[in-house]
């Protein structure tokens, strides 16, 4: 069984040009038994500026889910708006990666889905849209993943995030866990 969890922290101001969200996926294994909670709450950036950034989970958990073992997969939806005047160009980074076992990474067996709900901001209907912002694992993830294009003032997006527990995951993983950052970032 597992616990995953994400959490969201909300800058409230952005550096002239640049905005950045963080939010913090904590996921820890156990085997057999219960596995441990974690969670984390990633660092803000405050500065006064034109670009303003929210984020609807902030601060609290995007998904979570216990009693995760191999196969079982978690979701959570959270909107990102340019609450600016400006147009931003946003991106998507996996921040700060730790595992508790260097040598079987639990990163490695978390397959991570990104995507855009689409225009009404609804998830799993028509409109998502289809390619999905990043699809891989969650020690795949790379940085500075685009967003689309620029988003004027008051634009919102809603992500929905999915992850799941490699099926073929073996003993390895075993009291494993793995805590990561998402960085939301706005620039323009
Ligand atoms: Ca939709």
């Amino acid at each position: 069984m597992s616990r995953f969890k994400i959490l969201a922290a909300n800058p409230r101001r952005s550096l002239a040009a640049l905005a950045t969200v963080l939010i913090a996926v904590g996921i820890t294994g156990a085997s057999g038994a219960n596995f441990n909670a974690q969670t984390a709450n990633a660092g803000n950036t405050f500065a006064s500026g034109a670009l303003d950034m929210t984020n609807t989970d902030a601060p609290g958990a995007i998904l979570g889910l216990t009693g995760m073992k191999p196969g079982d997969s978690t979701s959570g939806e959270v909107g990102i708006k340019n609450t600016g005047t400006v147009a931003g160009t946003f991106t998507l980074s996996k921040g700060t990666l730790t595992n508790t076992n260097a040598t079987h990474k639990m990163s490695t067996q978390i397959n991570l889905v990104v995507k855009d709900c689409g225009v009404d901001k609804i998830c799993d209907n028509v409109d998502d849209v289809a390619i999905p912002v990043y699809s891989g694992t969650l020690e795949a993830m790379g940085a500075n993943i685009s967003l689309g294009s620029a988003w004027a003032g008051g634009a919102e997006h809603v992500y929905k995030f999915t992850a799941t527990f490699n099926a073929a995951a073996d003993d390895n993983y075993e009291n494993s866990g793995t805590t990561a950052q998402f960085v939301w970032n706005a620039t323009s």
